[in-house]
């Protein structure tokens, strides 16, 4: 399968590695949108929050937990930070393979339409 966050779990694909376990891995956006904007992935290819289902929800804990340690790692957890999926065209998704966003370091702004 041609998935470029295939290939950064495999290691054919550098990246720039914050942590690792058995089921997810977070590491550094290429194009930073936030002085800390880290990319948090399930190892098993799911290519959006769409195709999510069954057993695989146990895997939304996990990114949400490794979000949480990754934060404290890189020492935004206290002054806090936004984790984000986007989800589709419209939710301006271009990697399909799950992921979510940690943005931080900042104050980042409200979310308004
Ligand atoms: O976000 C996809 C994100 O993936 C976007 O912020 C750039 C990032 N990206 C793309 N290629 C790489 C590599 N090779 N390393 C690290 N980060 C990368 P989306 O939510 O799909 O718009």
């Amino acid at each position: 399968m041609d998935c470029l966050f295939c290939k950064i779990v495999e290691g054919t694909i550098p990246s720039n590695k914050v942590l690792e376990n058995e089921q997810v891995v977070v590491f550094h956006d290429i194009q930073p949108a936030a002085p800390t904007h880290v990319l948090v992935i399930p190892k098993k290819h799911i290519a959006s929050m769409n195709e999510v289902e069954g057993e695989d929800f146990a895997l939304i804990g996990e990114i949400h937990k490794a979000a949480q340690e990754a934060a404290k790692q890189l020492g935004i957890a206290e002054s806090g930070y936004r984790l984000i999926n986007n989800c589709g065209k419209d939710g301006e998704q271009t990697v399909h393979h799950l992921h979510y966003h940690v943005l931080g370091g900042a104050r980042l702004g409200a979310l308004t339409g």
